[in-house]
């Protein structure tokens, strides 16, 4: 379908996939709305054929044909596209992200996400509800006694490398949040005591809105975050500097 210069497909109104499992899960969309239009338009003449044929008075029409193979049909179609579709989202998105794939977790609270990277030893420290305090600089609640902790890495940013698998753990603190990023056509709950994965692959570098998806409160509307894809060296370049800002933070603190 024809691109727009800002790459908004105009016919099928959908923001340009910057993902590399969203052309799959766009065609499979457009295949369904191409055979719910299609549906749509065959019963119409047949409910027009119907109303004519009864007027003329043929024969009528036997019940295998009218009601079992149409039953038959419509259950093999459905069941074929629901089948594919659960393929597409629930086990590739879900299950067998790469040993490799870069580990981010997202925490979600009422009204901001935090994205928090595990630092250079490659392991997140342990964090604590009750220490969970944003205006003190602790927003998810790390826990200062864990040595791990140490040099893990918080941000208001979601940053991430082009063409490299991501594994997403989602929490939340308080109520159900929505994580979605319309360009890379990922959409899940964060919910408050599980860690949900979600794994893919950001492919186009830019700018794109993270948006809460459940109506989570009075701030709801203001409940925003950006993710930054970035090349490989850029990446690297705003890790680097993350790390050492984490460091002097943590000496800075004592800990
Ligand atoms: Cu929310």
């Amino acid at each position: 379908m024809q691109q727009s210069s800002a790459g908004v497909s105009y016919f099928w109104h959908l923001p340009a996939n910057a993902s590399a499992h969203g052309l799959a899960l766009d065609n499979h969309l457009k295949l369904n709305l191409w055979i719910a239009f299609s549906l749509l338009a065959l019963l119409h003449v047949l409910l027009m054929v119907g109303l004519i044929a009864r007027r003329r008075a043929i024969r009528p029409v036997h019940k295998l044909t009218l009601e079992y193979i149409p039953l038959i049909a419509f259950t093999a179609l459905f069941g074929t596209l629901a089948f594919q579709a659960q393929r597409l989202w629930a086990l590739e998105r879900y299950t067998g992200a790469d040993p490799g794939a870069m580990q981010v977790e997202v925490t979600g609270m009422q009204f901001a996400w935090y994205f928090r990277y595990p630092g250079a030893d490659g392991t997140f420290g342990n964090t604590s509800l009750s220490l969970i305090a944003p205006g003190e600089g602790n927003p998810v609640g790390l826990d200062p006694k864990d040595s791990y902790g140490r040099d893990d890495i918080v941000s208001s940013q979601l940053v991430l490398p082009a063409d490299h698998e991501v594994d997403l753990a989602l929490r939340a603190v308080d109520v159900i949040h929505g994580f979605a990023i319309p360009e890379l056509r990922l959409k899940q709950n964060a919910v408050p005591g599980q860690a949900v994965h979600v794994h893919f692959t950001p492919t186009a570098p830019g700018t794109y809105a993270i948006l809460c998806t459940q109506v989570c409160g009075s701030g709801h509307y203001r409940m925003q975050a950006t993710l930054r894809v970035l090349s490989q060296a850029e990446f690297d370049a705003w890790l680097s500097a993350e790390e050492r800002k984490a460091h002097d933070a943590a000496v800075g603190a004592g800990r």
